[in-house]
């Protein structure tokens, strides 16, 4: 480090505001909706790409659309710099909020800001990642950004269609990214796990937790896994006035059981959670039994172990409910993620600024998933959790968190960032 100054600048606000300026960006009118490779998509990158540049970073744009703002290295260290990585994802859920994800670059862009601006370089290049894809809106894929990143991308995903008919392939085509969407492109973007010392993440804690235990600030210790699902239950169409009770194929009638199922059987486990959060009758009436009933789900635990036994048993039970009522029952698994540890050398490193500033060094895990993830099996990760306000709800617009905590979040960051030790 060249000089010794503290940056501690008001950063709590332009966090606040530069997140509220970003919503703008969206899918839908009156809320926050921004699903990968959109008009409003492409804003918010460029949007994301003129402040990386502004705070004094040298920007590029992947293969996949991630932005990625380099603060280099003091220059003293010489060519054999690493990358302390960290970043977070800029897409939302449907109506989401305006911090899941975005926290988690916009607070370390305003950090490199004031850096910069104090004349402070880092002995290691500081790269910040504004992930491009993570929730999985779009093409019911999760991950496909940091999978990139992690060198883990799957070509077969290229074929995956949005509720338009339009492939991922064709969307990146269009794009206009580098590499038009060409498997090689997407491969080259991969990064080199020996270049990097580690990558680290921020993001609100999207639960009340932190809340609850009247804490700003936390050090996550692992992240859960989760499987997804689509499931498509075949019936048959018949008449709604005429077919007698006990001759129906009612293929929602079979959902709402295998829904139920989902409820039960994930509620036997503290750490288990199932979600259906989408539930459809392709082409319906309400005059016709439905034909078709197509329905996500989402299975999450702690413990990949106690995870994959629930859908042992759920996708069994599924198969069983489908042929008790003669019909049929198809289950794609979309997304399996395993649990990902967080490296305990990184999260101590945190807990050490945190006791250092006389707040507890609080260690959670985390139930969502998060880009840490997929990094996580390329490299050591660990994160920080900001407290979640609204009774810790998010994925929901009336997620928030406070300027202060944002402030406080940020200094924590600057406090890790300078005195950070690669690992021995
Ligand atoms: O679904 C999740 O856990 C995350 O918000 N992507
Ligand atoms: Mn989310
Ligand atoms: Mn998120």
């Amino acid at each position: 480090m060249t000089r010794s100054a503290s940056p501690l600048l008001p950063l709590g606000q332009t966090i606040l505001d530069q997140a509220a300026a970003l919503a703008r960006f969206s899918d839908m009118e009156g809320g926050l909706t921004c699903a990968y490779l959109t008009p409003a998509h492409r804003a918010a990158q460029a949007q994301l790409a003129a402040w990386m540049e502004a705070a004094g970073m040298q920007v590029r744009i992947d293969a996949i659309g991630n932005v990625i703002g380099r603060y280099a290295a003091d220059p003293a260290v010489g060519d054999g710099a690493r990358v302390l990585m960290t970043g977070s994802h800029f897409d939302t859920v449907r109506n989401g909020g305006r911090y899941d994800g975005r926290l988690g670059i916009l607070l370390p862009v305003a950090v490199v800001g004031a850096l910069n601006a104090a004349g402070i370089r880092l002995p290691y290049h500081f790269e910040v990642v504004g992930f491009a894809e993570e929730e999985g809106l779009r093409f019911k894929t999760s991950f496909l950004a940091s999978s990139v990143l992690a060198g883990r991308f799957d070509p077969a995903l290229l074929d995956r269609a949005d509720a338009d008919g339009v492939t991922l392939r064709e969307a990146l085509a269009a794009s206009g990214l580098p590499g038009a969407g060409g498997v090689d492109a997407l491969r080259a973007a991969a990064v080199d796990p020996a270049s990097l010392h580690g990558f680290v993440e921020v993001h609100i804690e999207q639960g009340p937790v932190l809340l609850h235990h009247g804490l700003p600030l936390g050090v996550v210790t692992q992240i859960a896994g989760s499987s997804r699902f689509q499931v498509r239950v075949e019936g048959l169409a018949s008449h709604a006035g005429t077919t007698p009770m006990t001759l129906r194929k009612d293929a929602a009638a079979a959902a709402a059981e295998m829904v139920l199922l989902v409820e039960q059987r994930c509620g036997q486990v503290p750490t288990l959670v199932g979600t259906v959060g989408q539930l459809q009758v392709p082409n319906g009436s309400s005059n016709v039994i439905p034909a078709e009933c197509v329905f996500s789900m989402d299975i999450r635990a702690g413990e990949d172990s106690i995870r994959e036994a629930a859908i042992a048993d759920i996708v069994a039970g599924i198969q069983a409910i489908a042929e008790r009522r003669g019909l049929g029952a198809a289950i794609e698994r979309v997304t399996p993620v395993n649990n990902a540890p967080c490296a305990r050398w990184l999260m101590d490193q945190f807990g050490a600024v945190l006791k250092k500033r006389g707040l507890d060094a609080f260690e959670l895990p985390s139930g969502a998933g998060h880009d840490a993830m997929m990094m996580q099996r390329m490299t050591d990760v660990a994160m920080l959790f900001v407290r979640c306000g609204n009774g810790g709800i998010s994925h929901n617009p009336l997620e928030t968190i406070t300027t202060d905590d944002a402030q406080l979040a940020a200094e924590v960051f600057v406090d890790f960032l300078r005195h950070f030790q690669p690992r021995a």
